[in-house]
């Protein structure tokens, strides 16, 4: 922890922003305030970031490298003064000089590296892992524009460039004597050396990968641990100049562009895998700058390459860069010269794997022709690999050939990279234990028969430090008041709170709190929308990517039945509600994109009809991002975690609701499993089929939505308003809605689960008005949301998976 006092800061900011700006602080722009900070901050990171490292190679401990294709960290200076333990004196300091420091937070861009919660999970671990004294680093891309900034236009979502690094980003650091080359496209010859079969990968295209390094700051423990962004250059690092003397400029400046646009842009698409070179070429890119850097890093200090697996453990996030496998062979077999049964010992022992979906539709598959083309000596690796798997299961399966056929990592044209994920690995994780069952038993149930030992569950975990403790500062203070401040480093003891969630003054407080925190954001909503909502209503939030699976139809379908009843009968009592939605569409995903509009026309009628404006409101806040989620999760009371049983993964948003004192309405899919244990049946709402009898349905068929349609004249009132032209003039505009859940039999079994989703809504209604029960549920979710922390969660990897010594100091 930092020992700085208000006066010291004072001087030493002011010293900062001359430095910086040449002028003085009091003439300054906000955006000029922010960036001293920034790099006064940095600056404070810096010599604690340079002591880790020294550290990590005069110990040797074993170092974790957490490849990722994404890393949504969001918003960086908050952390960082956090975890700094500067938080309050630099507040302090700056009101003095007329400076409010959340003025100068809010003017940071978020780091929007992810699409979702894949990203957003090893953001939330790279924090872990570093507060737990973990040496524990990301390795990933430095995407010159992130996920798309989102803009709705007469309520269509239109995509705007997320330009993130145009001011600037004071937080990286660039280094150049750390690049590495990437070899592309080319030929492989081989040559008999001394007897040998050596492989030469020759007539390459060579490619620079620049490292940017971010500080990755422990909470109050003086460890900063490193995250490495490659970025893409040609290797001479200006034009092409045989082409440019030759008076060729744009050819020139063509390859520069190509070559740059490795790095250049995150695919915004998570649901539907496409083969495009171009990712492709990405994964390759970060994983062999990644993998070629830590090795080298290791054998500079002393290590020996037989002892790797022991020194160093390499975790794929997704099948992203499942590439790290044969590149670690290449390196191992062509540069070490190991015999290929040592090196795929150390490989294998060194990579470890999770899951994060079971959509089939993501799972990624590779033309052979684009891998052998682009990767010549990537793809003989693999080719061996398949080779070896191959006999030995001929040797378990004799003549069983479809089952191997369905096994194998090459086939059908196609590298399945599920598959190498898991033959090259050690361990292969699910994130939440229904996730993980039907990992087993269904979608990989024939690796899992084959390698039972490999398959594990860790349940994904969020940082209460920043979901809570930054973003919650009201409730961090009456947990504090109320049990004492354990659960900053211990978030278990949250549980301390349990017997004061029937203590009525606690209750009243923790109604206080959530009263301020959604006036904050009624105020926030009135800036972005013009819409005036009220504090005192329900806020019954469903904010995540929009995707069929995820259901934002199922809600949009209740609210305009609550609609059509209040329509019925203007003085039916229910408890008013603010139904508030985010989230971004894929730009080629055409019937997300349908529901934003038709969010956007439900709010657009509902809230302009003076008959019902006073009971429910609807607003749907543009450009979903972490820093929006701060805000809008601590001023939640119902959390919607409604997707279709057995197809969300794990969901981590329902971690952050409960962590923040909401009352979460779901199925019993993900962890919302493990919450409903947690917190039992009656602090949690759930409705809807069970996993089994989804399961069923989808094996056996036997669902037919145009008979629920026909039978429930609620259903069939809603599903006609799509047509109708009551929330649009254009009555085709919502047709695909329609053709989605009627013509081709709803896959989501959105009207299957409507009746008792629409019950669900009606206790919510019921419990909300008992003032103190709701109250008592709240705290008891908080109070059981400990376990949800990412350090328990990353505790589990470290002994589980990694096997990474861990050093308690500073835990206590
Ligand atoms: C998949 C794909 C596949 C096609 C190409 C582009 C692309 C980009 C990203 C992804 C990742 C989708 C998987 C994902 O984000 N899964 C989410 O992971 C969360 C963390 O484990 C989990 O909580 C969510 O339930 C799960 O949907």
């Amino acid at each position: 922890m930092l020992t700085i006092d208000k006066h010291s800061f004072k001087k030493a900011y002011e010293k900062k922003y001359l430095e910086i700006n040449g002028e003085e602080l009091s003439t300054g722009s906000n955006y000029k305030k922010y960036e001293a900070l920034g790099n006064l901050v940095r600056d404070y990171v810096a010599e604690s970031w340079m002591n880790t490292n020294k550290k990590y190679n005069s110990t040797g401990e074993k170092q974790v490298y957490y490849f990722s294709m994404e890393f949504l960290l969001g918003r960086l200076l908050g952390d960082a003064l956090l975890n700094l333990g500067i938080r309050d004196i630099c507040n302090e300091a700056l009101k003095e000089l007329n400076i409010d420091l959340k003025d100068l937070e809010d003017l940071e861009q978020d780091q929007g590296l992810g699409n979702g919660g894949l990203g957003r999970l090893a953001a939330c671990f790279l924090d872990s892992m570093a507060s737990l004294n973990i040496a524990g680093h990301g390795c990933g891309i430095r995407y010159k524009y992130g996920f798309f900034e989102q803009k709705i236009v007469n309520g269509s979502q239109v995509e705007v460039p997320d330009n993130w690094l145009r001011e600037g980003n004071v937080w990286e650091k660039r280094k150049n004597d750390k690049r590495e080359i990437v070899k592309f496209g080319g030929e492989v010859i081989t040559q008999n050396i001394n007897g040998k079969i050596k492989f030469l990968h020759i007539n390459y295209e060579p490619i620079l990968a620049v490292p940017y390094d971010t500080p990755i700051v422990g909470y109050e423990n003086e460890t900063v641990n490193t995250l490495r962004l490659w970025s893409a250059e040609t290797v001479s690092n200006e034009f092409d100049f045989s082409s440019f003397s030759r008076g060729e400029f744009l050819k020139a400046l063509e390859y520069k562009n190509s070559v740059e646009a490795i790095s250049q842009v995150l695919y915004p698409d998570d649901t539907q895998y496409e083969g495009k070179m171009l990712r492709l070429k990405q994964q390759y890119f970060f994983v062999s700058a990644g993998v070629q850097s830590v090795i080298r890093h290791f054998k500079r200090h002393g290590g020996d390459i037989l002892e790797l697996d022991e020194k160093m453990a390499i975790h794929i996030n997704d099948t992203h860069p499942t590439l790290a496998i044969p590149e670690l062979m290449r390196i191992l077999l062509d540069e070490e010269g190991l015999p290929w049964e040592v090196a795929w010992r150390i490989t294998t022992n060194t990579i470890s794997y999770t899951n994060h979906t079971i959509l089939s539709e993501a799972l990624e598959k590779w033309p052979v022709d684009m891998f052998k083309k682009l990767l010549p000596r990537i793809y003989m690796i693999v080719q061996e690999i398949n080779e070896r798997y191959c006999t030995e299961l001929w040797n378990s399966y004799i003549g069983q050939w479809d089952k191997i056929a369905h096994m194998a990592i090459l086939a059908d044209g196609q590298v399945r990279m599920a598959n190498l994920a898991v033959v090259g690995s050690h361990s292969v994780n699910g994130v939440a234990k229904l996730h993980t069952e039907i990992l087993k038993k269904q979608e990989m149930s024939d690796l899992y028969y084959f390698y039972p030992n490999k398959f594990n569950n860790k349940t994904n975990g969020i940082t209460h430090r920043r979901w809570l403790i930054k973003s919650n500062k009201e409730l961090t203070y009456l947990l504090k008041e109320t049990i004492g401040d354990s659960f900053i480093k211990h978030p278990t003891d949250l549980e301390k709170f349990e017997i004061f969630a029937k203590n009525k003054d606690v209750q009243e407080k923790l109604a206080s709190v959530k009263r301020l925190n959604k006036e904050k954001l009624a105020k926030t909503i009135y800036e972005m929308k013009g819409i005036k909502v009220n504090p005192d209503s329900i806020f019954d939030v469903q904010i995540k990517r929009i995707h069929a699976y995820k259901r934002q139809i199922l809600n949009c379908l209740r609210i305009m039945h609550l609609y059509n009843e209040l329509l019925k009968d203007p003085n039916k009592d229910i408890v008013p509600r603010t139904f508030i939605f985010g989230g971004k569409a894929a730009p080629s995903y055409y019937l997300a994109k349908k529901t934003i509009e038709l969010i956007n026309s439900i709010a657009d009628t509902i809230n302009n009809d003076p008959r019902v404006s006073e009971k429910i409101k609807v607003v749907f806040l543009d450009n979903y991002r972490v820093s929006l989620a701060e805000q809008i999760i601590r001023a939640t009371d119902v959390s919607e975690q409604i997707s279709t049983t057995t197809k969300e993964a794990s969901g981590t948003s329902n971690m952050k609701f409960m962590m923040n004192g909401a009352i979460t309405i779901a199925t019993l899919d993900g962890a919302n499993i493990e919450i409903r244990d947690e917190v039992s049946d009656d602090n949690i709402v759930i409705f809807g089929l069970t996993s089994k009898e989804v399961l069923d349905y989808y094996k056996n068929g036997g669902y037919l939505s145009y008979d629920i349609y026909r039978s429930d004249i609620r259903i069939k009132n809603v599903i006609d308003d799509l047509m109708n032209g009551k929330y649009h003039y254009d009555n085709n505009r919502f047709k695909a809605i329609y053709e989605n859940l009627i013509t081709y039999n709803d896959e989501f079994f959105v009207l299957k689960d409507f009746d008792d989703y629409i019950r669900a809504q009606e206790k919510i209604d019921y419990l909300y008005r008992d003032k103190y029960k709701w109250q008592e549920m709240c705290g008891i979710n908080i109070a059981h949301s400990g376990i949800f922390s990412s350090d328990r969660t990353i505790l589990e990897y470290a002994t589980g998976i990694w096997g990474t010594e861990l050093v308690y100091k500073n835990l206590k």
